[in-house]
C-alpha cells in the first residue's frame, strides 16, 4: 500500500536517494530542503510519482510548522518521517573550532530535528501509526579528533530516538536511529566549506558508503512487519574500523 513519506535533507545525499527509492516504489513523497531549485529538479526527475515539495530551513521553527501544517490531501497523513537534514562544520580541535560552527550544528542537527519531529508527531499519534528514521552517525558513539560538537549532536539524536520511542509506547510508532560511517555525499564538501580537495581526501584509497546504501537500508526497514522495531543500525564501509584507545605518552 502506498505510504506518505516526508524527507528532510532531500536535496542531497541520503535524503535524495531515499526520495528516489520510496517514490519509485509507489510511495507519495514530500521532499524538503532549503534549495528549492534542487527540489524542483528532483520532482521533475520523479515525474511519474506523487511528489510534493516544501522548501524551509530546519532552523526556522515557525516556517517548519507553517509548511507542514499546510499539507493537504493526499500528503497530510504522514506515515514515515526521515530526518536526514544535518551537517558537520569544520574539523578543528575544540580550542580552535568556531563557536558559530558549533551553534549551527546544534541548531540544525538537534533543534531542527526536534522541530520537524514535533510538527509531524500529531498526525502519527492521532492515527496511531508511523515510522520515524533519524540520521544519527557513528560519530555519536565513537569519538574522533575534531568531532567535538558534531559527534555530540549525533549522540543527542541517538538518545532522543530512544527516549522518543519510549514516550510513544503503545502508539504503534516506530523509531530507528540510523548510524552511518563514512559515506561519500556532499557531507565533507559542507564540512570543509567548499574545499573539495580536502573533502575528496576523506574518501581516497578505499570504497566508502554511498547514499544509495543507506537509502536501501532505510527502505528495507520501512517494509519490516509493524511489530518489528530496529532501535539502531550502525553501518560502516567494510574498510572502516575502530581506531582503538589512545595514550599520550611523555
Ligand atoms: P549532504 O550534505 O549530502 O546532505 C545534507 C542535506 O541536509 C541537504 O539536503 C541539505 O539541504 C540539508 N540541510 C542542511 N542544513 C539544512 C537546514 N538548515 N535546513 C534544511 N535542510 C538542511 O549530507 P548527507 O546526506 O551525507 O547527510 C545527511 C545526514 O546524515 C546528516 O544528518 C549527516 O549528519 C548524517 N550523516 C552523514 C554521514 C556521511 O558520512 N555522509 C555519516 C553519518 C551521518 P539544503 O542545503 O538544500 O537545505
Ligand atoms: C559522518 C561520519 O565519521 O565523518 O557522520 O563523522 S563521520
Amino acid at each position: 500500500m502506498s505510504r506518505v513519506v516526508l524527507i528532510t535533507g532531500a536535496t542531497s545525499g541520503f535524503g535524495k536517494e531515499c526520495a528516489r527509492i520510496f517514490a519509485k516504489n509507489g510511495d507519495k513523497i514530500i521532499i524538503c530542503g532549503r534549495r528549492a531549485e534542487r527540489l524542483e529538479e528532483l520532482k521533475n526527475e520523479l515525474v511519474n510519482s506523487d511528489v510534493a515539495t516544501l522548501s524551509f530551513d530546519v532552523c526556522d521553527k515557525d516556517s517548519i510548522f507553517e509548511h507542514i501544517n499546510s499539507l493537504g490531501e493526499p500528503y497530510k497523513n504522514i506515515d514515515i518521517l526521515i530526518n536526514s537534514a544535518g551537517l558537520a562544520l569544520g574539523l578543528g580541535l575544540a580550542p580552535d573550532a568556531l563557536l558559530d560552527d558549533w551553534e549551527r550544528m546544534i541548531d540544525t542537527n538537534i533543534k531542527g530535528l526536534l522541530y520537524v519531529t514535533k510538527a509531524v508527531l500529531p498526525v502519527m499519534v492521532r492515527r496511531k501509526s508511523g515510522y520515524i528514521f533519524n540520521l544519527g552517525s557513528i560519530a555519536g558513539s565513537w569519538p574522533y579528533k575534531g568531532g567535538n560538537v558534531y559527534g555530540a549532536s549525533k549522540a543527542f539524536v541517538e538518545q532522543f530516538s530512544y527516549n522518543l520511542r519510549t514516550d510513544l509506547e503503545g502508539m504503534n510508532i516506530r523509531v530507528s536511529n540510523i548510524e552511518p560511517g563514512a559515506a561519500k555525499t556532499e557531507f565533507s564538501d559542507v564540512r570543509f566549506k567548499g574545499k573539495t580537495d580536502q573533502a575528496d581526501k576523506v574518501y581516497d584509497g578505499y570504497e566508502p558508503l554511498v547514499a544509495k546504501d543507506i537509502a536501501n537500508l532505510i527502505f528495507t526497514l520501512s517494509n519490516l512487519p509493524s511489530h518489528v522495531n530496529v532501535n539502531s543500525l550502525e553501518v560502516m564501509p567494510t574498510a572502516q574500523t575502530w581506531a582503538g584507545l589512545h595514550v599520550c605518552k611523555k
